[in-house]
């Protein structure tokens, strides 16, 4: 591409003036990330169609991720980066005057998604492309991502997000594919040659144009595709109300999750799920019968990987194109629809499993309705058969039941491959959850534990780290991420580790300018972080946390000289907009910060710090600087958890319970090297007779800690956090807070001390890393690759 800087900065400055038709001197930030990113665009599109035809020739397997949410966060650092030209660019850039730091900083967020499951997916499409495998994505094209997040007197304040305001640099709209998606109307069947016809009439269309993102892989040419589809209305509308008909269809690519709780946003959710469904199937289709005639041979070139159960449609919608469109009987359609779908379950509370009522599903998707009854009829007569006269198991395990469609049924029921994303979380799937379906389908399940792009996560997001670590071991940890066992070696190297030491301390040192710069408040930089962010859930408990800060608290007041090590606890968490616990529970984070930050008396060490509008781009910048990382979820109820892996890949202590991936992460770096507390995940699933006032009555740090959160300890504030104490002491912690409390206190202790031995901490601090390979996504998607899809990179 550029053969070298002086070419790069002629190009650029070229492109500039083209662009923007201003001279570079008049050029504002803006115009110099849009010309840096289409020159980079333009720079892949050679390999992206080389990739393709690369694809095609081989005529090998493809597989297609369709996930509702793509959490990407900014792009052109890591493909810089990936290309490998960001040292080139950078050193260019900085010759004409321009920091990439503030260019890159131009950039907003694609915030498609909400938390693990989407970041998952936007990691799982960097390793595909890494790992040279024939892997895309299919999403939508949201208009609005993810809330913006602003808190105001300590409330969480929701607005809409705007990414596409200043355009998309990376996508290429790609009209001359454009799909049509038919909602409502009346099935007409009637026969021809022989064969029953089915006519959808008066149908609402909506047009799925697709939006292409290449996505780029690491030195190795490969780029692949994440399409994302935008909702408009079709070219020729024959509609009555043409204003009414425009505005329903953009909807539905309007926003990410709109609002449920009511009928039309029932219905608008499920649109979205066959708008995304329907348009990348027939798009699959489309491209296979470019290079295949035989639909039978299908799932021989082509797995599709549903992401949860959001895109499970995708189940019917085959079977209704290999039968409607391609003319394939029932059984035939069956064979390749369950051989070419695969399933990941990412999470058992039950309120998160999706149903839909059988009087919204059924007149908006009418063909797919009839096909997912008859899909249904069929299993339960499977079930007669083999338990004959249980009702109630059938009843259990039906599809439809109760005027409901249960999209996890349909799941399992349609695919041939069903995983959970940890160790702990598949057997809970396999004995419990799902334990119905284990025992007819045992051979569908298998575990794949997730991971993270080490790429983003490391090498571009701690640079110093990465440096270190190349300057230990070579850099050959980067293309095979096992090798960073290596650094175990420099476990007493006294001078390796106070380098690590310094690296942590300057990432310490730039989180805390930044909060200055944000809050206002200063840090202490020599303070342990202590750090949670992730969604906020009353399962995640982060609750438990500042309960403890509470006690803390008290403790310092009690007795002012007693020996606390100086800590900060950050927070960032966004809660779902109609989450009123949850609400409460930020609200209290930012009162307790409130008071504690103020109190001369405590402020030297403590401090609370609660980052608003948590997101990728925040979190790039808040891994590197942490020394402790909480997962502290009730065991069992945490699928895997993504960040723990985030956190000990940059060098941070875990303190947590042993649930999803966080006993995996103690397998491999030893009890000595992580702080494990409360309660196990059988001891959760089998308690009895848990009575939380108990520890209430009988744990008196526990009740000067609750009585302050609803008298006295926040003065003016009467009822604020009425909701949280009925929580823990009227409807008996659902969670286990009191229950875990003493043990967290215990563990939290054994932080400090911990901490307070230097080398003992950065020998732990090292070992993390050293141990983190093993959640390289190369490593999950390379065993998605072999275990289930059937793909390889020849
Ligand atoms: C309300 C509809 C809905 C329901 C569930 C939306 C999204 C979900 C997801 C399943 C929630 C989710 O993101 N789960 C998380 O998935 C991560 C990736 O596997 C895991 O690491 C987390 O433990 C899990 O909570």
């Amino acid at each position: 591409m550029f053969s070298s800087k002086e070419e790069f900065k002629k190009q650029f400055l070229q492109r500039l003036e083209m662009m923007c038709g201003k001279s570079f001197a008049e050029s504002s930030k803006d115009d110099q990330f849009d010309t840096l990113g289409h020159m980079i665009r333009e720079h892949v599109s050679k390999n992206w169609i080389s990739t393709n035809e690369r694809y095609r020739s081989k005529n090998g397997k493809q597989v297609y991720y369709l996930s509702i949410e793509f959490l990407l966060g900014r792009l052109l650092r890591s493909n810089l980066m990936n290309l490998g030209i960001d040292k080139l660019v950078d050193e260019g850039l900085r010759e004409l005057g321009i920091n990439l730091n503030e260019i890159e900083e131009i950039e907003s967020d694609a915030g498609l998604g909400n938390g693990g499951l989407g970041r998952l997916a936007a990691c799982f499409l960097d390793s595909l492309a890494s790992s040279g495998l024939p892997g895309h994505g299919f999403g939508i094209r949201y208009k609005h991502g993810l809330f913006e997040q602003k808190i105001v007197e300590g409330y969480q304040v929701e607005l809409p997000e705007l990414w596409l305001r200043h355009g998309q640099v990376w996508e290429v709209r790609k009209a001359d594919l454009s799909v049509e998606v038919p909602f409502w109307g009346k099935i007409k069947s009637f026969e021809e040659n022989g064969r029953l016809q089915f006519l959808h009439e008066d149908a609402e269309r909506i047009t799925a144009v697709p939006y292409d993102v290449p996505v780029i892989g690491y030195y190795n040419d490969t780029v692949n595709t994440l399409r994302l589809w935008n909702a408009e209305p079709s070219p020729f509308p024959i509609h009555r109300n043409v204003m009414k008909y425009k505005r329903n269809t953009e909807m539905v690519s309007e926003f990410l999750y709109p609002d449920d709780t009511n009928d039309e946003g029932k219905i608008l959710r499920l649109k979205q799920q066959y708008f995304l469904v329907s348009a990348s199937i027939c798009s699959i289709v489309r491209s296979y019968m470019k290079s295949h005639r035989n639909l039978k041979q299908f799932h021989h070139h082509v797995c599709i990987h549903i992401n949860d159960t959001h895109p499970v449609l995708a189940i019917p919608e085959l079977m209704r194109i290999l039968m409607d469109e391609g003319g394939l009987g029932w059984e035939d359609a069956w064979e390749v629809t369950t051989a070419s779908i695969s399933y990941t379950n990412h999470t058992t509370l039950s309120e998160a499993l999706e149903k839909w009522p059988v009087r919204i599903f059924q007149p908006l998707l009418p063909r797919i309705y009839m096909i997912v009854h008859e899909i249904n009829e069929r299993f339960c007569k499977q079930l007669w058969e083999k338990y004959p006269g249980d009702w109630q198991r059938i009843e259990q395990m039906a599809i439809i039941a109760h005027d409901q469609v249960k999209m996890a049924h349909l799941a399992l029921v349609g695919s041939f491959s069903v995983n959970g994303v940890a160790a702990l979380h598949t057997e809970i799937l396999k004995n419990r959850e799902m334990n119905d379906f284990y025992q007819i389908f045992p051979e569908k399940f298998n575990n794949k534990t997730n991971g993270i792009t080490h790429r983003r996560w490391l090498l571009k997001s701690n640079q110093d780290l990465a440096s270190l670590i190349t300057e230990g071991i070579g850099s050959e940890w980067i293309r095979q991420p096992l090798k960073l066992q290596e650094l175990l070696r420099y476990r007493d190297d006294s001078a390796f580790l106070e380098r690590l030491k310094t690296i942590k301390q300057q990432n310490k040192l730039k989180l805390a300018k930044r909060i200055r710069e944000q809050t206002g408040i200063q840090i202490d930089p020599l303070s342990i972080f202590d750090v949670q962010v992730k969604r906020l859930h009353a399962y995640k408990r982060q609750l438990l946390n500042v309960l403890h800060i509470i006690h803390l608290y008290n403790c310092l007041k009690d007795e002012p000289n007693v020996h606390i090590y100086p800590r900060t606890f950050i927070f960032g968490a966004k809660a779902s907009p109609g989450y009123y616990y949850a609400k409460k529970i930020i609200k209290l984070i930012n009162t307790v910060a409130e008071k504690v930050n103020k109190d001369p008396e405590v402020n030297k060490k403590l401090k609370v710090i609660f980052l608003e509008n948590y997101r990728v781009s925040l979190a790039e910048e808040i891994f590197p600087a942490a020394d402790v990382s909480e997962q502290i979820s009730t065991a069992s109820k945490e699928a895997s958890g993504t960040g723990n892996m985030k956190f000990m890949m940059n060098g941070a202590i875990t303190i947590g319970t042993l649930d999803g991936a966080n006993v995996e992460i103690k397998e491999l770096v030893g009890d000595d090297n992580i702080f494990i507390f409360g309660l196990k995940a059988d001891e959760v699933l089998n308690y009895q007779g848990y009575r939380s006032l108990e520890y209430y009555h009988f744990d008196k740090r526990i009740r000067k800690v609750l009585e302050g959160l609803i008298s006295g300890f926040f003065p003016n504030i009467d009822d604020e956090f009425e909701a949280i104490y009925d929580s823990l002491l009227m409807e008996n912690d659902q969670y286990f807070v009191l229950r875990d409390f003493d043990s967290y206190v215990s563990a939290q202790k054994k932080v400090t001390y911990t901490y307070t031995n230097q080398e003992q901490w950065l020998k732990m601090s090292l070992t993390n890393i050293a141990q983190s390979g093993h959640f390289s996504s190369d490593r999950t998607i390379n065993e998605y690759a072999t275990d289930i899809w059937g793909i390889d990179s020849k």
